[in-house]
């Protein structure tokens, strides 16, 4: 079907989750709908208020602003603006947009009749965000513990908080996590390289099909895992990632206190060492 019959096709009323018809329109080539306006929102109003934070600081170098969470004292408490008030108002705003923006997807999957499949891919880094501000912060017991917004500030929150526990790289789920995402380079480097070797043979020479990006793989090692498979795999290391990555920094305070150094010397206590 060309495209401009199938945008006919498809460009229609319904599929909604809230408001009906409401809001049901294209702006361009952008669908609008309900979630699109709240996503806009949210996302307007968390960008102003880190431009009021940045002004409250001093300094207005972009790889210096930081907008920071209230210190551990004020506990799950609202803290005042200045004090962490507006991280706690940039967090509801981002965790607003993106979800906002997942039940876009949604609407958009449900207008095509496609599977539900990227808004759950987003919705599991959504997850692994919220793990980071919301979740494990509240589990602590203090927001304080969330990270702060800043390009800088950010990265030595990351560092700190991994020496806090020893050296993260012992974290077990850390080193699934790390895996998880060396293998989706992996994965897409192998896919990426394979579809345009296919696509480009060469000057004056036809495009190959999936019959020899098959050939290919049974050739180098003697498997295929086919061409939907590999978007399967893909899927599963992406999010198999971003889900350890939740699992190691939630585990690292709420259930765990220690040195994960330490926490493999729990292999010498095994019963078993001591017939
Ligand atoms: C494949 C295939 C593709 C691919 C790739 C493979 C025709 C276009 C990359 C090969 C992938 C394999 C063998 C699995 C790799 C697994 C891991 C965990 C890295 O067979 O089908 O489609 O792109």
């Amino acid at each position: 079907m060309a495209l401009l019959n199938f945008e006919r096709k498809y460009r229609i009323r319904g599929g909604t989750l809230l408001g009906g018809d409401l809001f049901d329109f294209w702006i361009g080539p952008f669908y609008v709908g309900f979630f699109g306006v709240t996503a806009a929102f949210f996302a307007f109003l968390g960008t102003a208020l880190i431009f009021l934070g940045a002004s409250m600081e001093d300094t207005w170098n972009p790889w210096l602003i930081s907008i920071d969470p209230p210190p551990i004292e004020y506990g799950l408490q609202l803290a005042p603006m200045a004090d962490g008030g507006i991280w706690q108002i940039v967090t509801i705003c981002a965790i607003g947009a993106f979800v906002s923006w997942a039940l876009r997807e949604v609407e958009i999957s449900r207008k095509l009749g496609m599977g539900l499949h990227v808004p759950i891919a987003f919705g599991v880094a959504i997850f692994a965000y919220v793990t980071l501000v919301v979740i494990r912060p509240f589990l602590m017991g203090a927001w304080g513990h969330g990270f702060p917004y800043g390009i800088m500030s950010h990265l030595d929150w990351v560092s700190n908080t991994g020496y806090a526990y020893g050296n993260f790289h012992y974290n077990p789920a850390h080193m699934v996590a790390i895996t998880f995402f060396f293998t989706t380079t992996l994965a897409l480097a192998l896919h990426g390289g394979l579809v345009l070797s296919a696509t480009n043979p060469g000057r004056g020479k036809t495009v190959k099909t999936p019959e020899h990006e098959n050939a290919f793989f049974r050739d180098f090692i003697g498997y295929s895992v086919g061409t939907l498979g590999i978007h399967r795999v893909g899927l599963f290391l992406a999010l198999s990632a971003g889900i350890w990555s939740a699992i190691c920094i939630v585990i690292s305070g709420p259930f765990y206190e220690g040195s994960w150094i330490d926490w493999w010397n729990a292999w010498k206590n095994f019963p078993i060492w001591r017939m």
